[in-house]
């Protein structure tokens, strides 16, 4: 039995993985970090089968220690300080975790784990001020923000460990993609739980931030088979993975609307707080590679993972669940 290590086990796309892999039949070891309370929500369906390992980014000792205890076959560094308007208020913080943290993975592999096949979860951020369109493997990076620059950082360490000493490392140029495990803050969930909101009478307005900037979104599930697809092939290398697709924050707030029998504009407000100091305006990948080397392809629509979202979300609310808000946790003065 192969056994797979996943940083950010806790996270919407480490949940995923872990099923899926589980799924395959691996042994899953998740790493996660000390807190005083440990979220396992997203973990729910398979805790029991999962061995959590308490660990950090920060430390590299324990990074260490983990490899040395489990020997894993298969390494994915999906732990991140991934919001990208917290990396403006803590960019030393994103630094440290979403760039260094890479180095120290990447060295704890080389010392004690040379033959583990190595997953580091870049970017479309790290195209940020795009340079083409579509963006594709070869497309120059120009991030927007500390969290698109630090990713840029652990993108070339990456490549870097790759060409010195011959790792297996792979970078995953994921675009965004969402789910019903979606953080809260995130602009897909934030707009699917205030639909829900909305339509059960818990809210009457939903403040957002730029409605023009354009994504390519895909479902979380879809991405987390590329990233193990990957890590199969024979020789390392780097991959977009995106639907070609592109569609503004407008068009989001439109197709979940419309799910619920809504009308956005009755109710998205323009709040200047959800502005950012420096805006990627458009990302739309090329996938043809992914789809060609890996035989990948989205399996979920843009339209249905918003539908997806927005029922999960009704259901959610539905089930006298307390959520917080924490979207205006990270707004910024200007
Ligand atoms: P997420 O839900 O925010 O999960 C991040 C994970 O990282 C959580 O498990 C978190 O643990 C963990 N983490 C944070 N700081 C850590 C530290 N110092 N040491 C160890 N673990 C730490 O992110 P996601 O959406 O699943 O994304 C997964 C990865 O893909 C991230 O690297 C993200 O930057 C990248 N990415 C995401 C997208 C997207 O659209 N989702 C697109 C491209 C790339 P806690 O639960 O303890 O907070
Ligand atoms: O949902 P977002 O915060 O995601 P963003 O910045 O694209 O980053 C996500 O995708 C990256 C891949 O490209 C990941 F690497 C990263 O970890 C993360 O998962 O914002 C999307 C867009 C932005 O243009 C933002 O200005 O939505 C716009 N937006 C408009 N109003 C808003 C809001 N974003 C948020 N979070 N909240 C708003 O109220």
């Amino acid at each position: 039995m192969p056994t797979a290590l996943i940083t950010g086990v806790t996270g919407q796309d480490g949940s995923y993985l872990a099923e899926f892999m589980l799924g395959l039949g691996y042994q899953v070891i998740g790493m996660v970090r000390r807190a005083s309370v440990v979220r396992l929500d997203r973990l729910e369906a398979i805790q029991d089968r999962v061995i959590l390992a308490q660990g950090d980014l920060l430390d590299q000792v324990c990074l260490v220690r983990i490899l040395q205890e489990y020997e894993p076959d298969e390494i994915y560094n999906l732990a991140a300080q991934s919001f990208v308007p917290t990396s403006w208020h803590q960019p030393i913080l994103t630094g440290e975790v979403t760039a260094l943290g890479v180095t120290r993975m990447l060295e704890a592999i080389r010392t004690v784990r040379p033959s583990a096949r190595f997953y580091q979860a870049s970017s479309s951020e790290m195209f940020g001020k795009v340079r083409e369109v579509p963006q594709k493997e070869t497309t120059p990076f120009y991030p927007r923000s500390p969290y698109g620059a630090a990713k840029v950082y652990g993108h070339w360490m990456t490549v870097n460990y790759r060409e010195s000493y011959g790792l297996h490392a792979t970078s995953g140029i994921l675009f965004n993609h969402g789910s019903p495990r979606r953080g809260l803050e995130f602009v897909e969930r934030k707009i699917s739980l205030g639909v829900a909101s909305i339509k059960l009478g818990l809210a009457d307005k939903l403040p957002l931030g730029n409605l023009e900037a354009r994504r390519d979104m895909g479902f979380a599930g879809d991405y987390a088979r590329a990233m193990w697809l990957m890590l199969q092939q024979d020789e390392p290398d780097d991959y977009v993975v995106a639907t070609g697709e592109t569609h503004s924050v407008r068009e989001m707030c439109d197709i979940a609307f419309s799910h619920a029998g809504l009308d956005y504009q009755d109710y998205v407000v323009r709040d200047e707080r959800f502005f950012r100091p420096a805006e990627v305006d458009l990302l739309v990948g090329d996938p043809s590679k992914a789809g060609r080397v890996l035989g990948w392809e989205p399996q979920i629509t843009f339209t249905e993972l918003m539908h997806m979202m927005v029922d999960a979300d009704l259901e959610l609310l539905r089930s006298d669940e307390r959520v917080p808000d924490v979207t205006e946790m990270t707004t910024l003065r200007r």
